[in-house]
């Protein structure tokens, strides 16, 4: 979940989704998604690559469902809904995390909620280092080292934390040597680093959001990947929604309009 943040004030982000997976006795959250089309959910490739159409569990459940407008995830209250076709962006490369992007579309639409506008092709307005960024999440609240994978705590109330997005060039040296590093000025956006606040697991598929004068939103970016959570000077790393290629597979796929 996310590191840092602090509990989103109830129906701040109505467009907010969590996809789950039947645990046996009850839906586990593993990602977050966002609402960019009333039947169009818009996450990381790497939380739906293994996802499939209809398939229920032995005890009749279906596998994977989706929460559309909900904060608390123990109470009730906004769309359940579970995926109609799942749309995996065909250059997502599993290894370097490069276009992590996948369209999943709802058995049926949700009407009436405000999805955020997505950058136009090649549009960086809101992606120079030091702007404002905020991502929100029910990924693990704990800091851990890169190694540490797995374990986390998991809150209940969805989190919100501002992440300022850190420069091309800084972010590239930062994870020289991590993951295919010439690959981040186009696919991946960096955001945070400051050691104290940070998207962490769980938190993937889940919108980096600017906030707009007049109270709507801008999605610039997915929750991607990362090397640990909350490490001092290493960002958290989103697909970068305005990257060409990006910007075209989520139009083509989703039907989505609502470029600003
Ligand atoms: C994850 O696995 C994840 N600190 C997301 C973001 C970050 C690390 C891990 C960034 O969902």
């Amino acid at each position: 979940r996310i590191v840092g943040g602090a509990a989103a004030p109830d129906g701040a982000y109505p467009f907010m989704a969590a996809l789950q997976q039947w645990a046996g006795n009850n839906y586990l959250t593993i990602c977050g998604g966002t609402l960019i089309a009333p039947d169009e959910v818009l996450t990381a490739a790497h939380c739906v690559d293994q996802w499939s159409v209809g398939q229920l569990t032995t005890d009749g459940q279906p596998k994977e469902r989706i929460i559309v407008g909900r904060t608390v995830l123990s109470a009730d209250g906004g769309a359940i809904r579970v995926p109609g076709a799942i749309h995996v962006d065909p250059a997502w490369d599993s290894a370097t995390e490069a276009d992590d992007a996948a369209v999943v579309r709802l058995d049926s639409p949700i009407a009436g909620v405000d999805s955020p506008t997505m950058p136009t092709s090649g549009n960086q307005a809101y992606e120079q280092a030091g702007a404002p960024a905020r991502a929100i999440g029910w990924g693990s609240t704990q800091a851990q080292g890169p190694a540490d994978v797995g374990g986390g705590v998991y809150p209940d109330e969805l989190q919100q934390v501002d992440l300022p997005v850190v420069g091309d060039t800084a972010c590239q040296g930062v994870f020289d040597g991590v993951r295919n590093p010439q690959l981040y000025p186009q696919e991946m956006l960096c955001a945070g680093g400051d050691g104290r606040h940070d998207a962490c697991t769980g938190d993937s598929g889940g919108p980096l959001l600017t906030a707009l004068p007049g109270g709507t939103w801008e999605l610039i970016g997915v929750t991607s990947w990362g090397n640990g959570c909350a490490v001092p000077g290493t960002p958290g790393v989103f697909t970068r929604l305005s990257a060409p290629d990006i910007h075209t597979f989520v139009a083509a796929t989703s039907g989505a309009t609502d470029f600003g």
